[in-house]
């Protein structure tokens, strides 16, 4: 499999800065070389540049949106690019604004080739706010919205037409921080949710059978992985760390039965911040899991 890295390094969207320096600390940590390893042709194509982060308030619920909108456009143009070379995208965040422009252009791209889109969004958050009931006017929490069709104009329309993609091609998995607002407005949706609370109910093993049910060899997966889906024991280079998340195992048996679908065809890799961490170990542990995502496995198994 060829796949390219695709470094877009801000945190226009996010509360803390930081994740702007997340796509180095991944290379420091060995990405290319874990995934070569694996036997995958791997080309880094460098960073993406975008406008810098101005640290400004809110205005109208929005923080920094026309940045977010070029940053977005750049990362949809580049995954495009390597979707339409038949290369898989790997997006190296940066704040989870950029998974709006990263799967806007992977779902373009199914619908031109006849594909179904499975989005697993991996997230201790459901990023499902909108201008008028986002606690913080922080646009990674907002992503998802956008991508079924919520948001302003700018973001809803990045690629041409809304929505992106419906609500039933979502599956949000490792969920415990939902903002008030953001409740309802799931369930108004039925956006399909799978919390920790359902993981502490049927295991990680069930949930992610549920999550991957009806994928099929016409099935392309989206992996959007905001690294604080991971509990803040195993991962605390994060702007929101939030406890109660799924431990090493369950998160790799996760990543397992993705690799296991074979049918993942791009990911992000999002929300790291280096800042906050100690000594890249949160990198080094999701460079591990990428790795499971990838086929790593123990045995030999069949
Ligand atoms: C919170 C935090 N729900 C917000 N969101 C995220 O600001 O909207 N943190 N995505 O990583
Ligand atoms: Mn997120
Ligand atoms: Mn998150
Ligand atoms: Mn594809």
């Amino acid at each position: 499999t060829a796949v390219t890295l695709i470094g877009a390094p801000t945190d226009i969207g996010a509360g803390y800065r930081g994740a702007r320096l997340g796509p180095e600390a991944l290379r420091i940590a060995g990405l290319t070389e874990s995934l070569s390893a694996l036997g995958l042709d791997v080309a880094d194509r460098g960073n993406l540049e975008g406008p810098p982060n101005p640290w400004t308030e809110p205005v109208d619920g929005y923080r920094h949106l026309d940045e977010v909108v070029v940053w977005n456009q750049r990362v949809m143009e580049a995954v495009g690019k390597e979707l339409r070379g038949g290369r898989m995208p790997i997006l190296l965040g940066g704040d989870h604004c950029l998974g709006l422009g990263s799967i806007t252009a992977v779902a373009r791209h199914c619908r031109e080739q006849g594909k179904k889109l499975r989005v697993i969004w991996l997230d201790a958050h459901a990023d499902f706010n909108t201008h008028d009931i986002t606690p913080t006017g922080n646009m990674h929490g907002m992503p998802v919205a956008c991508l079924i069709g919520l948001g302003p104009q700018s973001l809803t329309h990045l690629g041409g037409s809304a929505p992106a993609m419906q609500v039933d091609e979502m599956r949000q998995i490792g969920t415990r921080s939902v903002d008030a607002g953001e409740k309802q407005l799931i369930k108004r949706h039925g956006l399909p949710v799978y919390d920790m609370r359902k993981i502490g109910d049927i295991g990680i093993k069930k949930v992610m059978e549920h999550a991957l049910e009806g994928v099929d060899e016409n099935t392309h997966i989206h992996v959007s992985f905001d690294v604080d889906f991971l509990d803040p024991s195993i991962a605390p280079g994060v702007g929101t760390v939030v406890s109660g998340g799924p431990n090493y195992r369950e998160a790799q048996l996760a990543m397992e039965m993705i690799a296991e679908s074979g049918r993942m065809g791009s990911l992000d890799i999002v929300e790291l911040n280096p800042i906050l961490d100690r000594d890249n170990g949160t990198a080094l542990v999701a460079i591990d899991l990428v790795e499971s995502l990838f086929g790593k496995s123990t045995l030999v198994r069949e």
